[in-house]
């Protein structure tokens, strides 16, 4: 009797240790393709939550546009018909507002500064402020501090900027920024290979990853580190759905997201120095040094634009200009 019970025991401890879990298939979107940041973020999420789950949930990934671009997918996460989504944050401009904080040109001075305050109190209320549009915002990993590119001449100063045709992100504040320098700017949703091979658009701005995994260096010739929006991407979930999960689900997810966004931030930021020497390699003419305060000069007076004027969105922006100067 005492040696089953010892038995019965330890059969309840195995049982109270993990706890129980129906099997379960998440739907993650990503728009970009293998090798991509978003990709990364969600490769590396899937195969922990696989492990710390002994199997249990299956995160299914779905990149390359499989499920439509950035903004079709988080209306497809807002209805609950995909769980997951690991999106820029550019294009939560027309869901909500408030990310036009984040992507305020010049924002940020570098890494450090950004992880600083979006894993701080203000980017924890960003993503509490996404539930109001029917998004759980878990943390953010990084797209990174985009750049110009075109294939028309080389950018220095903002004045070289004057009528380019620039491809823009489905976003208010993006048309504005480039509004604001003098360029052309065209919204048009990822991805976009073929408008600039083509000349639909002379040039576009994105991450030094971008330029590589999507081999710009073949259709653009002159790259330009302007560094003039800090663009991370947000893990979020469907509120509707994240709410019926339990605690014990919901602390693992986010836990193991906020473990995928650390593990792809850093593997980002290890590879820019050999990404730069590469598309230089490739013959692309890059301006290392441009004269940031050119560009500043026209979009300080951002802040003021209608833009930032809804009271939550000017109230938060205030509070990150402050944390960032
Ligand atoms: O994440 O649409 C964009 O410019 C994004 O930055 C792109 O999907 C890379």
């Amino acid at each position: 009797m005492k040696r089953w019970g010892g038995w019965f025991a330890m059969i309840a401890v195995v049982f109270l240790a993990v706890p129980a879990m129906a099997a379960m298939t998440v739907k993650l979107g990503v728009v970009t393709k293998p090798g991509s940041a978003q990709n990364i973020a969600a490769e590396k999420f899937k195969a922990l939550v696989d492990e710390r789950t002994n199997g249990e949930v299956t995160v299914k990934v779905f990149h390359s546009a499989s499920l439509g671009n950035e903004t079709e997918i988080l209306q497809q996460i807002q209805m609950g018909t995909v769980e997951m989504g690991v999106i820029t944050s550019g294009v939560f401009d027309t869901f909500d507002p408030i990310v036009r904080v984040i992507d305020y040109p010049f924002l940020f001075r570098d890494d450090a500064q950004a992880d600083a305050v979006l894993d701080g109190p203000l980017g924890a209320e960003i993503l509490t402020g996404l539930e109001a549009s029917g998004f759980k915002g878990l943390c953010f990993s990084e797209n990174g501090f985009r750049n110009l590119t075109n294939s028309k001449r080389p950018v220095r100063t903002a004045a070289d900027v004057s009528g380019l045709k620039i491809r823009v992100m489905d976003s208010a504040l993006h048309n504005a920024i480039w509004q604001s320098m003098g360029a052309n700017p065209t919204p048009m949703p990822w991805p976009i290979y073929t408008e600039l091979e083509q000349g639909v658009i002379d040039g576009q701005e994105n991450p030094l990853w971008v330029l590589e995994v999507y081999r710009f260096h073949e259709i653009q010739k002159y790259l330009t580190l302007t560094r003039h929006v800090y663009s991370p991407h947000i893990a979020v979930a469907s509120l509707s759905w994240w709410n019926r999960l339990a605690p014990e689900m919901q602390s693992l997810l986010q836990t193991a997201m906020k473990a995928a966004a650390v593990f792809q931030r850093a593997d980002n930021r290890a590879r820019d120095a050999d990404r730069l020497r590469m598309l230089e390699e490739e013959g692309m003419q890059i301006e290392k040094r441009p004269d940031i305060a050119s560009f500043r000069e026209k979009t300080d007076v951002m802040r003021e634009m209608n833009l930032y004027q809804d009271p939550r969105v000017k109230s938060l922006l205030a509070r990150m200009l402050a944390a960032t100067r």
